[in-house]
């Protein structure tokens, strides 16, 4: 191994994405395997992202994470899911000018520490968990010299939590639910690169910077366990809708892309609320939001703008270009000025995200 007191780090830097046709629900829940395909885009890194730092030396005496400054634990399932899959995978390093070789054999007693934050509240339904995961495994298979595509690397990462998956590629990415049992085929692959769609610009309106009072993992189970809606969504709505939104990116049909996005979303919470208990993710600031971009639509006769909510009342907003995200700014900062009765605090605005 070589000489004692080294430490070899490296770190990483991985955006979080936003699902225009949502995953909710999980045939496995050890494995996470989903119910349905689901399709997202990766924001710029400038804006919402985790950075994180690994470091394996032999002087740790076990594995540990601090996140946001805090200490967090790695004993639970899903982390260490992705810490024996790495291992698994590893291979010899070698660092000539600090005289260090790690073999593939001693990854299996060394200890990592992993230092993450991300630069957007956690837990707040701005898919916190999908970067986090992603960065972690991406940092670890660095680290670790793992030599896998990262297509293989998606299905470590989505082994930490599903959305991390489609966190890997920029540009838009689907997540293939897969058929196998033992989730082999449940991958993320990039529909289109960064560069694809390069006028779309993301604003996003943060409602809420609170954390979120039912966690997705939870609210997805008791959704597959008690709403009579979801098995029609996986199994009628969202098949035919994946075919449909992969046409409007390919095509940059941004009328297509606006509809299927805001309907998604809305289907996504109209199954959230058919759970038992029923789930409110939205406020009512998110509802004020869809009500006024469906008229803004409807005034203009084309979409402008397409909303999508995930697991919280933050508004995600998608713009064709930059006028018309321009034009959204001025009004959402009209109508909904920050620090007002509204708790709508802050936007935090992506150009150029895809
Ligand atoms: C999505 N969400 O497709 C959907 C839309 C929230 C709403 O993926 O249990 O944190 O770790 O797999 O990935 C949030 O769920 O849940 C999510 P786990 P995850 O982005």
């Amino acid at each position: 191994m070589a000489a004692e007191n080294w430490v070899f780090t490296v770190t990483a830097q991985t955006p979080t994405n936003i699902a225009v046709i949502k995953y909710w629900g999980k045939r496995d829940e050890d494995l996470i395997l989903p119910i349905n395909d689901s399709i997202s885009v990766t924001l710029d890194p400038d804006h919402l992202c985790t950075t994180t730092s690994v470091a394996v030396s032999p002087d740790f005496t076990h594995d540990r994470m601090w996140l946001n400054g805090k200490e967090v634990s790695l004993s639970g399932g899903r982390y260490q899911n992705c810490l024996r899959e790495l291992r698994s995978r590893a291979s010899d390093v070698e660092d000539e000018k600090k005289g260090i070789k790690i073999t593939k054999k001693d990854w299996e007693k060394l200890h990592v520490h992993v230092v993450s934050y991300n630069n957007f509240p956690t837990a707040a339904g701005l898919a916190s968990s999908a970067a986090g995961l992603a960065c972690l495994v991406f940092s670890l298979a660095k680290l670790m010299n793992v030599k896998e595509d990262h297509s293989r690397l998606s299905a470590i990462a989505r082994q930490g939590s599903g959305s991390a998956c489609r966190s890997l590629y920029g540009g838009f990415v689907k997540w293939i639910m897969g058929k196998e049992e033992n989730g082999s085929d449940s991958i993320a692959v990039q529909l289109t690169d960064e560069k694809h769609w390069d006028d779309l610009v993301i604003i996003i309106a943060v409602v809420s910077s609170k954390q979120k009072e039912t966690s997705s993992t939870s609210g997805m189970r008791d959704t597959v366990e008690t709403s009579m809606l979801v098995e029609h969504r996986a199994k009628e709505v969202v098949p035919k809708r994946i075919i449909q939104m992969e046409e409007a990116i390919k095509n940059r049909d941004f009328p297509a892309f606006a509809r299927l996005t805001c309907a998604d979303s809305n289907q996504f919470h109209a199954v959230c609320l058919d759970t038992l208990p029923p789930i409110f993710y939205m406020n009512d600031t998110s509802h004020r939001i869809i009500s006024y971009v469906e008229k803004w639509n409807r005034f203009e006769g084309t979409p402008q703008v397409a909303y999508t909510f995930d697991a919280g009342p933050n508004a995600v907003l998608i713009s064709h270009n930059r006028k018309a995200a321009a034009q959204l700014l001025q009004r959402l900062l009209f109508f909904f000025p920050p620090q007002s009765d509204t708790d709508l605090s802050s936007y935090v605005i992506g150009d150029k995200t895809i």
